[in-house]
């Protein structure tokens, strides 16, 4: 199906990044840049790709077979609706995988989170709450996981979790 000019397009990012998130379709991206605008302020570099479980299989066996290969080491996988994306996806590799449900318009998304939660034991997709907030969170979540062996990413998010906290008044009213 050739993508709609209306539709936003993901920007490729940073080929050798070590966070590589895809999703479903094109029309994912205004929920999956939450991902990237957490990574962007965390300062870990991201690719972003659109990867179909239905409509690009064979792009996501690719996807998935060569991603440790090519030095990736979180994958985000955002879909919707019949979300079988990020199942597939850590079918295929031992590589972490983190699943976005985005928000569908027949189901608002609960569709999504079911298809993606309720993998069966022995292949596990971290997954995260329905929509922008889900995605925000993979973003957090992924630096996290790389923060295990960095330390000065794990400074980094201390420091953000230091601001987040300053951010929330204890007052009601000024
Ligand atoms: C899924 O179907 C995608 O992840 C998207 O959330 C949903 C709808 O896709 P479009 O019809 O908008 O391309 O595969």
């Amino acid at each position: 199906m050739a993508p709609s000019s209306m539709e936003p397009t993901p920007p490729a990012g940073d080929a050798t990044a070590p966070v590589a998130i895809i999703m479903g379709s094109r029309s994912d991206w205004p929920t999956m840049k939450a991902a990237t605008d957490s990574l962007d302020r965390l300062g870990v570099a991201w690719s972003a790709r659109v990867v179909s479980a239905h409509r690009t299989p064979d792009r996501m066996v690719a996807f998935a077979r060569e991603a440790r290969e090519k030095g990736i080491q979180v994958i985000i996988a955002g879909a919707g609706g019949a979300a079988h994306l990020p199942g597939m996806v850590a079918s295929m590799t031992s590589l972490p995988v983190l699943g976005v449900p985005v928000q569908s318009k027949a189901l608002s998304g609960l569709d999504s989170l079911l298809s993606i939660v309720q993998m069966p034991g022995g292949v596990p997709v971290g997954t995260l709450a329905i929509g922008e907030a889900g995605a925000k969170n993979a973003g957090i979540l992924a630096a996290q996981i790389l923060a295990l062996n960095d330390p000065v990413l794990a400074g980094r998010l201390d420091a953000f979790r230091e601001a987040l906290t300053e951010s929330v008044p204890e007052t009601v009213e000024d």
